[in-house]
């Protein structure tokens, strides 16, 4: 049945992104401009003539925001769609409610690039009296996962893929070998752990991607699914505008 196609993107510009907040697990919504961002990536799907017969998506709200604007703008609110919390962005730990501007200033860009953008350095850990911990760990979105002793502090991309993968492995990849058509709404960087893995980028090639908001991509994949011959990463955008949004989502470590 291949080539296989399936459909990626990151929730629109959050509350918490228009402040240049990091937020991880805090359950932001979609700011004005991340809604009109969800309803452009509606209709370049709709123009596109994407439909989908499954959705998967986080258990945070951004993410819901923006999938079920898109599914509204498709007439596909009915669809099945399911949440789980391994497609969550990656948990900020300590940083977790810092400004990044400000984080670049007091710490150094490059630190802030190495927090933002390594492969295995995590950020330093959330401790209990962080002040979003309690909101985060009290949540029952988590009650059946992850495990209160596994519950993360904090994430490298290294541990975002670690459970991000075998929910991808286990219930999106065999729905795509169905013939499903897929969409999947996430995260910056839950979303590049998926992107590594397609691509099988090494380290150094997955820190230069930057996730831009609202703007849907799309993967053509073999029987394996591996990227077939140009099937690779293409963003549903004017290529101008895809490269503005990608600088702006790498800018919000600089410093000012
Ligand atoms: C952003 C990603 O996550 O931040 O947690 O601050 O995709 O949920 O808006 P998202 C956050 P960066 O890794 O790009 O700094």
């Amino acid at each position: 049945m291949a080539p296989y196609k399936v459909v990626m993107v990151r929730h629109g510009e959050s509350e918490w992104n228009q402040k240049n907040l990091f937020c991880g697990w805090v359950d932001a919504h979609l700011s004005d401009k991340g809604k009109e961002e969800a309803a452009k990536a509606g209709q370049a799907l709709k123009d596109s003539n994407h439909k989908f017969d499954i959705a998967f998506t986080s258990l945070l709200s951004r993410a819901h925001e923006t999938l079920s604007i898109i599914l509204k703008i498709l007439g596909q609110e009915t669809i099945p769609v399911e949440q789980t919390w391994r497609l969550n962005e990656r948990h900020y730990g300590a940083l977790t409610g810092l400004n990044k501007t400000e984080t670049a200033t007091k710490y150094g860009e490059e630190q802030v690039q190495i927090w933002r953008r390594s492969y295995d350095v995590p950020p330093p850990a959330m401790d209990d009296k962080h002040p979003y911990y309690q909101e985060i760990i009290d949540d029952p979105r988590y009650t059946n996962g992850p495990p209160r002793d596994h519950f993360p502090m904090f994430e490298s991309l290294k541990l975002t893929i670690e459970r991000t993968l075998p929910f991808w492995n286990e219930k999106i990849a065999p729905r795509i070998k169905e013939g499903k058509e897929v969409i999947i709404v996430a995260h910056g960087n839950s979303l590049r752990g998926i992107v590594k893995h397609l691509d099988r980028m090494d380290e150094e090639r997955i820190m230069g991607l930057n996730l831009p908001t609202g703007i849907p991509f799309v993967y053509i994949l073999d029987e394996r699914l591996r990227p077939c011959r140009d099937g690779s990463l293409k963003f549903l955008g004017d290529p101008e505008t895809v490269k503005k949004a990608v600088e702006e989502v790498a800018k919000q470590g600089k410093a000012k």
